[in-house]
């Protein structure tokens, strides 16, 4: 039996007695996916689960991306983790110290975009760097039925060089994973495959629509990411070691703030749910 608690008004629930190492029968991975439906993010808390341990609990809800639209981020040994940290490595200031900082769905600039993530805290920071999601569902019913019927028309045009921090990576891989994700347009209205439900796609890695110029759609880019995190829009997570975050990317976005000390260690494993293909190289 697994039992919930809402965790804001827009969206977010905690799932308790659940421990992701243990084989979780069908039955609980059913009741996991109807609160994560419902409720857009689910998370688990006190956890104390080593990386393949995330990715057996993960591979219950789909298949697992090997990440190789950013290779450089993977775990040694565990293609299907990211590891986003601020641990220097070989040397090397991290080059995922600054994932996420603007607000984004997971692998939008890709033709799979990514259906959902689920984020493990091995540390978190010593304080801040907490993460927030909006509900994109409720950002398209809460447009007016003109301007759903503009967005409906629309396709985003994803481009990864808007990712925040993205120059500031090794200039070599930077231009490498340029090259592995070209722009690439997408509906600007996704229809989640299993919940029919429809959420706005567009995030503040949109350079445009198609067909539009860029100065034609920076006002409507803007108004549409504003209206979507508005504050009564929001679940704002603050982490805890132990804690697994699962997010569906089709019906949220999310933010990684950088209001912490990047001097400390802040480290997490992430493992992406594939989704179905989609859009065209512009
Ligand atoms: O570090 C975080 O809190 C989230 C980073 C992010 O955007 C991601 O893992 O997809
Ligand atoms: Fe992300």
């Amino acid at each position: 039996m697994v039992n919930c608690e809402r965790l804001s008004y827009a969206l977010g629930a905690a799932i308790t007695d659940i421990d992701i190492r243990g084989l979780i029968n069908g039955d609980d991975v059913k009741s996991v996916q109807e609160i994560w439906h419902e409720n857009h993010v689910v998370i688990i808390r006190g956890q104390s689960a080593k990386p393949q341990d995330i990715i057996n609990f993960a591979e219950n809800f789909g298949v697992l991306d090997n990440h190789e639209a950013t290779p450089f981020y993977r775990m040694e040994g565990y293609p299907q983790l990211l590891e986003i940290t601020t641990k220097p490595f070989n040397g090397r200031p991290s080059e995922t110290r600054n994932v996420g900082r603007n607000w984004h769905s997971d692998y939008s600039y890709t033709d799979r975009p990514a259906a959902a993530s689920m984020l493990f805290c091995v540390n978190p920071a010593p304080l801040g760097g907490d993460t927030m999601f909006c509900n994109m569902v409720k950002a398209y019913e809460t447009l007016s039925d003109h301007m759903q019927k503009i967005v409906n028309d629309l396709y985003s045009v994803y481009d990864i060089s808007l990712t925040e921090g993205f120059y500031e990576r090794d200039p070599s891989e930077v231009a490498t994973t340029k090259q592995l994700n070209p722009p690439i347009a997408h509906p600007a209205v996704r229809v989640h495959p299993s919940s029919g439900k429809r959420a706005l796609y567009v995030s503040e890695r949109v350079s445009h629509f198609h067909g539009m110029s860029q100065e034609e759609s920076r006002p409507i880019i803007d108004f549409l990411c504003l209206h979507a995190t508005k504050h009564e829009n929001i679940y704002r997570h603050v982490w805890k070691a132990g804690d697994l975050v699962c997010w569906d990317n089709r019906t949220t976005m999310h933010v990684a703030l950088k209001d912490f000390d990047q001097t400390k260690a802040r480290h997490m494993l992430r493992a992406t749910l594939i989704g179905e293909k989609s859009g065209f190289l512009v």
